[in-house]
């Protein structure tokens, strides 16, 4: 393993200004999302939204440091021929992949998920790599509930994560560590806060166990925020307060960059709450972006699946990947926010 060389990525992707795209909804994601723009997924639809959005050229070169890719999507080409990662790359910014393989039931613990994916991971992260992949990414799902997480789940859940980013490194493609506790269901705040660090906790730990180089990862979390059924719901200031404070206690200062996932919030709440995190300042780690969601449902919105509608749906898309890039650096406004497309 080259260390110096994943530490350079790892930095590179959370440069300051710029945040991940995270672009590798899985086959049965993506055909959720199009179903609701009344747009059939076929592979060529795929391909012509993802190509749209990898040609917003001023969003790919100012404001995204790179794309998480699905392993549909690393292998296509665009419409003219040219591999869609080539133009990820002729943007300047860096291509990575997918590698988990979704969830599934945990055994013996009834509602809770283990992510699959390891079986053979060596061989896919090194055609990944020779397709030009440079980091890659898995997400845990943990939920909240009556009587879960488990620390079953949290444990074996935290022992793949530390797995995967094992392989990838030996593999030479920086690893971000995804372990996402949903904001489904009626929780506070505060619980969100205490089962986050657990998890948290845990994966460190097992990262440590599996001796990955923690300079050579990015970490992908939730923030701490209310359950999205919950009757309390915390407003912009506390959100970010509790969430720099849970990752300042779980967090250790060597890691190159903190990418959060926007986990079913507004596009503006999103935006919001990482601007709110960089006002604060004084952090041991940039804090940035992973968003899928919030930075793609407006632009899908905008597209519609009509080629007449591409430059709107590349406006839509530069719009967000600026008002959070302005965010990245705690320098979002609401008039930006408000400015017509
Ligand atoms: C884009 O969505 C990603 C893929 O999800 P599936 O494997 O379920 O299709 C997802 O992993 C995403 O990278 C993260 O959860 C962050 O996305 P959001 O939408 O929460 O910002």
């Amino acid at each position: 393993m080259n260390l110096a060389e994943l530490n350079k990525i790892a930095r590179a992707m959370v440069a300051p200004g710029k945040g991940l795209l995270a672009a590798d909804e899985s086959s049965g994601t993506i055909k959720k999302r199009f179903d609701a723009i009344s747009v059939e997924s076929t592979e060529d639809n795929r391909r012509d939204y993802r190509e749209m959005l990898f040609r917003s050229r001023e969003a790919m070169s100012s404001y995204i440091s790179g794309v998480i890719l699905y392993d549909e999507t690393i292998w296509q080409n665009a419409k003219d021929g040219t591999p869609l990662v080539r133009l990820i790359e002729e943007a300047g910014a860096i291509p990575g992949i997918k590698v988990d393989e979704g969830t599934q039931a945990l055994p013996n613990c009834p509602g809770e998920l283990v992510t699959a994916g390891l079986d053979k991971l060596a061989e896919r992260l090194a055609k990944y790599y020779a397709r030009g992949a440079r980091f890659a990414k898995w997400r845990a799902v943990i939920d909240i509930g009556a009587g879960i997480p488990s620390m079953t789940a949290i444990s074996v859940n935290a022992h793949a994560l530390a797995r995967y980013a094992a392989l990838c490194q030996a593999a030479q493609i920086v690893p971000i560590v995804e372990p996402e506790v949903l904001m489904d269901g009626d929780h506070d705040i505060d619980r969100c806060v205490e089962v986050t660090q657990r998890v948290l906790n845990k994966t460190f730990q097992e990262l440590r166990i599996q001796r990955v180089a923690l300079e050579g990862m990015i970490l992908k979390p939730n923030m701490a925020v209310s359950g999205k059924k919950s009757k309390t719901q915390a407003g912009v200031a506390e959100v970010a307060e509790k969430t720099v404070r849970m990752l300042k206690n779980c967090v250790p200062a060597s890691v190159p960059g903190i990418a959060f996932l926007s986990g079913g919030q507004s596009d503006e709440d999103a935006t919001a709450h990482l601007d709110a995190m960089n006002r604060i300042g004084g952090l041991p780690w940039p804090l940035t972006f992973s968003y899928g969601r919030a930075l793609q449902a407006a632009p899908q919105k905008a597209w519609s699946g009509k080629a007449n509608n591409v430059p709107a749906g590349q406006r839509a898309f530069t719009h967000r990947a600026h008002m959070n890039s302005l965010a990245s650096k705690g320098e979002w406004t609401t008039d930006q926010e408000q400015k017509a497309l």
